[in-house]
Order: C-alpha cells, then sequence, then structure tokens
C-alpha cells in the first residue's frame, strides 16, 4: 500500500473513526480538533497533535476535514485558504449539494484540489467493508487516494459535480429517516395497549425489509412520469391511511407521519388523479418545490 501523510481536522466520534483507521493503515497521520482532550488517544496510536489549523495544515498533502457542519468547515478553513493551497482537500462533513458545489467553487479558486464525500455508515463500520462513502469532485484525488478511502469504506465515484455526493446521501437519508419515522409511530400505537416495543420490532423488522423489496420492483413509472396503471390507487390509500389516521386518535397518539402523507395523496385526489398510483404523490412533492 503507497503510504502518504494525511491531516485530520475535527476529531468528533466519525473523526476519530477515521484517524485510528488511517492510522492503522500506516498513514503518518496529523490531527487537530477545536478544543482540547480529543487528541489522547490517537497520539498514543502514533498521530501528531497540531497546535494550530495552520500547523495542521502545512503538515501534509492531503487535508480531510470531518466536522460538525457546513459552517464549521468554513469557521475552520477561511483563514488557511492561502495555506491550502497547491493540497487537496476532501471534506467528509454531511452538507447540501449545494454547500458541496461552494466549498469546491471556493476550493477553486483557492487552487485547491476539492473531492467531496459522504458517510453512509456509523462510525464503529468506519474500517469495515459494509461502510459506504461516496465521492464526487475531483476524480484526480479520488483515483489518486484510493487506497486511503478504501481503507475506510467502499468508496463510489459519482462525478466530478462535487454536489453528487451529498445529494445521493441525504436522498438515502430521507428514505431513512422517513422510516424510522414510521417505525416509532408504530411502537407509540402498540406502546398505548403496553405492548413493548421490542415485539413490535420483532414482527415489524422482517415486514418493513419484504415491502423494501417492492422499491426495485416497477421504477419505471417514476421516471416517465406515468401513473395510470394502478398497484395502489391514491383512493385505494387514503381511506387505509384514514383509518390510521382514527386508530391513532383512539389510542390517543399524534397520526402526523401518516397526515404527512395524507397531504400528498389529497394534492393529487383534489387534482383529479385519485385512480391513479399511489406513488403519483411524488408529483405534489415536485409542485411543492415548483419543479414540474
Ligand atoms: N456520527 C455518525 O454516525 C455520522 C454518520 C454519517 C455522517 N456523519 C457526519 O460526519 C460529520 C462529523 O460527525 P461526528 O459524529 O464526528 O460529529 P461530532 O461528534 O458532533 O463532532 C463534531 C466535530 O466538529 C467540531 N466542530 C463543531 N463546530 C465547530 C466549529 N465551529 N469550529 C471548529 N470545529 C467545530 C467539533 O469540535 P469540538 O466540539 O470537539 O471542539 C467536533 O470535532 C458530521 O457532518 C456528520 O453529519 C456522522
Amino acid at each position: 500500500m503507497t503510504t502518504f501523510s494525511l491531516t485530520l481536522l475535527g476529531l468528533g466520534a466519525m473523526g476519530q473513526a477515521l484517524a485510528s483507521t488511517a492510522l492503522e493503515a500506516g498513514h503518518p497521520l496529523t490531527i487537530w480538533n477545536r478544543t482540547s482532550g480529543k487528541t489522547d488517544g490517537l497520539t498514543t496510536q502514533g498521530a501528531t497533535a497540531a497546535g494550530s489549523v495552520r500547523e495542521a495544515v502545512t503538515a501534509s498533502e492531503v487535508i480531510v476535514v470531518c466536522l460538525y457542519d457546513h459552517a464549521s468547515v468554513h469557521a475552520v478553513l477561511d483563514t488557511e485558504a492561502e495555506t491550502l493551497r497547491g493540497r487537496t482537500l476532501i471534506n467528509l462533513t454531511t452538507t447540501t449539494p449545494e454547500e458541496a458545489r461552494e466549498l469546491a467553487a471556493w476550493s477553486e479558486r483557492h487552487g485547491i484540489t476539492y473531492l467531496d464525500g459522504a458517510i453512509m455508515a456509523t462510525p464503529s463500520m468506519i474500517g469495515s467493508p459494509d461502510s459506504v462513502i461516496l465521492y464526487s469532485g475531483s476524480q484526480k484525488a479520488f483515483n489518486i487516494h484510493r487506497e486511503l478511502l478504501g481503507a475506510w469504506a467502499t468508496s463510489t465515484y459519482d462525478g466530478d459535480d462535487a454536489g453528487l455526493a451529498s445529494l445521493w446521501d441525504l436522498a438515502m437519508l430521507s428514505g431513512m429517516y422517513s422510516m424510522f419515522a414510521g417505525f416509532l409511530h408504530g411502537v407509540a400505537m402498540l406502546q398505548s395497549a403496553a405492548i413493548p416495543a421490542r415485539s413490535y420490532a420483532q414482527r415489524a423488522a422482517p415486514f418493513l425489509a419484504a415491502m423494501t423489496e417492492l422499491l426495485g420492483h416497477s421504477t419505471e413509472h417514476l421516471d416517465t412520469r406515468d401513473y395510470s396503471q394502478p398497484l395502489q390507487s391514491l383512493e385505494w390509500t387514503t381511506t387505509l391511511l384514514d383509518t390510521i389516521e382514527r386508530a391513532s386518535r383512539e389510542q390517543g397518539i399524534t397520526a402526523a407521519p401518516v397526515e404527512t402523507v395524507q397531504r400528498l395523496i389529497r394534492q393529487q385526489i383534489d387534482a383529479g388523479h385519485g385512480a391513479e398510483d399511489f406513488d403519483r404523490i411524488i408529483e405534489s412533492m415536485r409542485a411543492a418545490a415548483q419543479i414540474q
């Protein structure tokens, strides 16, 4: 394996995992964190703790940032744009696509090679093939540093538009959080009858796993936007969700997660599409953002 020196800015839960794995892979590592106390375990493993961002950036050709959010990335890097000139910046902080593009443009203005990454894993998964990190931005940087990226996770490159990794990341997380909210709504419904969450989880997990099989079943109509062959019509689905809403109220809990879906359905029924497939609610999502 080709080892090269690396700097990591940000030693939160994820930064710690990335640092530790890079050290295990044999990369000389310089680390920096805003507040003290987070470098100790890593220096024991062989990392060098820098006293300032400038010192940390100067130490390596490749600078990885894993900070709280986009604002914290600028808070750390803005004063060091000239120090970063000629180096490669890999940003693993969660941002929006536009924020990633903004940072790519900022990097270009300052002669910095920019690669954006989106981590689809928890800290404990880093270093295992089950963890995935999506990248977009500089293909050259992705290719050159593939071994390091591979030590952290299974790496994929989605193109030179720096915003694409974030777009994929947030699209995947949107699906995940909506599913978790639905799961918790189910837990609350059953807990109202003194049924423990564990019992619900035991039945819900295989049921939801079976339902995810439907996701890849037929997606063509989502691209053609032809919903005229319904698997479940909007009229049929709204009646079912209405029953869930009433059941929620009977059990003394909110139906808020279901109400959100109902609003999207009603928009399409009101526009005269009640006989079409449930998937037509995607048009309500587009309409909400004025994208037609
Ligand atoms: N943890 C996870 O499961 C995930 C999974 C997928 C993606 N993420 C993203 O990774 C970024 C970092 O997440 P994290 O888990 O390491 O986050 P924290 O443990 O909260 O650490 C945050 C670090 O950011 C530093 N920081 C915050 N604000 C500033 C600032 N204004 N200036 C400088 N540094 C800042 C913070 O420093 P300190 O509080 O220790 O001084 C931590 O180093 C994140 O984008 C996730 O979405 C994680």
